[in-house]
């Protein structure tokens, strides 16, 4: 795999235009505070605070694998909800409120922290030639959209190898693009006597984990989508034998190691899994990220 670790490569560009897969930046949060963040967070969900990430398939909204926590569900989570409208306030009001608590040192008012989804957001900002911000509403009153979830995984996960999808049903193009952002804070193996290793390149430590599969597959036209359909078609079903027929179809990986505290920032309209496990609880934090072109500003939502 092509894993860019370059910070000032344009990395966007790049992932773009298939000369890599991934962006890698390690231990771009520090192993020990994003680990601590993780086991907070772990506790909030394990005490029932979660809300599962449902996923538009043929049959309709389903469980997945996948729980958010926080004060707003994921915007298709609340699009497809029974009373949108109502759903759609909510998560407006949501929005703003979670990026403010985040902010907040739990348990005190006065204390505030570098919440990691803001530092990601003021690096894009800075790094970007148009710079990067919230999304908002087209129309008025034009609310910003979030700025990223925790992103809660429980083993053992329903789907073993993890559940191949795209985020986006569009082909590549080299001039814009829907990206995510993994922040990793806690591995689902994490037992709390481990120590964290800070070393990088690939080398097996106690918080190393086999996060996430790519495949370096490029669909470029609506042509190629179609001529594939049958088999592209499990990308949106969550449905084992259309899994599995996928995957042969789709060969061998790219496998991401990572560890607490690592980004990894990807196209979301290649396919993509989230590696299964058995036990344990798997913590990252997580936003979209959508390109339109490099004299255009970078867009987050989630
Ligand atoms: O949790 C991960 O490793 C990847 C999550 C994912 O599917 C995405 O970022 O689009
Ligand atoms: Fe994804």
């Amino acid at each position: 795999m092509r894993v860019c670790t370059d910070y000032k490569c344009k990395f966007m560009d790049m992932l773009l235009i298939k000369v890599m897969t991934a962006y890698f930046a390690s231990n771009w949060v520090h192993g020990l505070a994003a680990l601590e963040i993780g086991r907070e967070l772990a506790k909030e969900a394990l005490v029932g605070k979660s809300q599962n990430w449902k996923v538009s398939t043929s049959r309709g909204l389903e469980s997945s694998d996948v729980s958010t926590l926080g004060e707003y569900p994921p915007y298709n989570v609340a699009c497809s909800s029974s009373d949108q409208r109502q759903s759609v306030e909510m998560y407006f009001e949501g929005v703003r409120k979670e990026m403010r608590s985040r902010r907040t040192v739990s348990g005190t008012e006065k204390r505030h922290q570098l919440w990691p989804l803001d530092k990601l957001r003021l690096e894009l900002d800075e790094a970007w030639p148009a710079g990067a911000g919230l999304a908002r509403e087209t129309v008025h009153p034009k609310r910003p959209f979030g700025g990223g979830l925790p992103r809660i995984m429980f083993g053992p996960t329903r789907w073993r190898k993890g559940f191949i999808h795209v985020d986006e049903m569009a082909p590549l193009n080299a001039y814009h693009g829907q990206f995510s952002a993994n922040i990793y804070l806690l591995p689902p193996n994490y037992s709390s006597t481990d120590s964290v290793s800070l070393s990088v390149d690939g080398e097996s430590t106690p918080c190393s984990f086999e996060a996430l599969h790519i495949w370096p597959l490029g669909i470029r036209s609506r042509l190629d989508w179609y001529k594939n359909a049958l088999t592209l078609s499990g990308l949106t079903a969550q449905d084992p034998e259309l899994q599995h027929i996928l995957r042969e179809a789709l060969g061998k990986p790219n496998s991401v190691f990572v560890e607490p505290g690592d980004l990894v920032l990807l196209c979301v309209q290649r396919p993509h899994a989230a590696v299964g496990f058995q036990s344990g609880c798997r913590v990252s934090l997580q936003c979209f990220v959508q390109h339109r072109g490099s004299n255009k500003r970078l867009l987050i939502d989630s």
